[in-house]
């Protein structure tokens, strides 16, 4: 990672350098925090983030989730998110806010320690890599299942939970995949690591719902609102891991991951083994709507 010049913590622009965390502090203990992920594309009208109040909505309920008593708006964090892309000068990068409980108490009971909120940019590439965005990602079921209700918050990004991500990602690259594919307690398919997954049969376009463990991905929801408005049957529904090894097409979907084909899942070819048509033309959409090339998508843009 390349550092940029300014993060915004705590209400001000701080150099790179200086947005220090305490060793005592208890998110860094108990990983109690949350964060987002956002992208800021570089358009003809300047560097535009895509579907920026959306993202810090989602981290003002992950906050509320786990009671941790966010001091900052979603609107002001929008605010502040489009100052960081300025000071820093990119004409486009990945926005990485987090709200995080820092000193003043250790121990469980988190009650008395401070909050803090930053957000950082960077320029972040292929997800997983350009090869994987050109010719689909090689992936395996891992044999971590995905958080669930039961225990924890699937929907919310709360940092603690994501080393159930980790987990399985160290699982797949050390197999030597490109990603992992998590299923739920009931053995129905959430998601990956980090991106939401969608399946293409018989023209038929799913992707598994919340209640299965999925998060309810921000890209998810603009992949199926752009294939539904081009015409296509998109469903929400539970999906098997038979269903992936008979799927014509999978693809994962993420702020990250943005839209990247799946060539491979378990040593077996996914299709023909090559990015489909629906894949593709998914992708195509979501590059021009962020780059705001689509009119009745323009609205998700908000420019630095
Ligand atoms: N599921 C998970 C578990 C997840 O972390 C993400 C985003 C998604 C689905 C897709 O959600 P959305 O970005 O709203 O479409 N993962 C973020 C962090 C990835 C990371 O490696 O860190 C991201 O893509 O920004």
């Amino acid at each position: 990672m390349e550092p940029t010049r300014f993060i915004w913590f705590d209400g001000e622009l701080v150099p790179w350098g200086q947005a220090q965390v305490h060793v005592l502090a208890h998110g860094l203990h108990y990983g109690t925090g949350a964060f987002e992920g956002i992208r800021v594309y570089a358009t003809p009208e300047g560097p535009a983030a895509f579907r920026l109040g959306d993202h810090m909505r989602r981290m003002v309920g992950s906050a509320k989730a786990f009671r941790i008593p966010l001091p900052w708006s979603a609107e002001h964090l929008s605010k502040a998110a489009l100052e960081v892309v300025r000071a820093n000068e990119l004409p486009a990068c990945y926005l990485r806010p987090i709200v995080f409980l820092g000193t003043g108490t250790l121990g469980i009971n988190p009650t008395g320690a401070s909050v803090h909120t930053a957000i950082a940019a960077w320029e972040w590439g292929a997800y997983l890599g350009k090869g994987a965005l050109e010719h689909g990602a090689r992936v395996r079921v891992s044999s971590w299942r995905r958080i669930g209700h039961e225990a924890l918050i699937p929907n919310a990004k709360g940092t603690g939970q994501y080393i159930n991500s980790v987990l399985a990602k160290q699982e797949a690259i050390t197999a030597g995949y490109d990603e992992a594919l998590l299923l739920n307690y009931g053995g129905y398919v959430a998601e990956g690591s980090g991106q939401n997954v969608f399946l293409v049969k018989d023209d038929r376009v799913g992707t598994p719902p919340s209640t299965a463990g999925a998060l309810e991905g921000i890209t998810r929801d603009t992949v199926m609102t752009l294939l539904a408005d081009d015409g296509h049957d998109v469903v929400e529904t539970m999906v098997t891991r038979s269903d992936l090894y008979y799927a014509d097409e999978v693809f994962f979907t993420g702020t990250a991951a943005e839209v990247t084909p799946i060539r491979e899942i378990d040593d077996r070819p996914v299709g023909d083994g090559k990015p489909g048509p629906v894949t593709a033309r998914a992708r195509e959409l979501f590059m021009k709507a962020v780059t705001g090339e689509l009119a009745p998508y323009r609205h998700w843009l908000e420019y630095a």
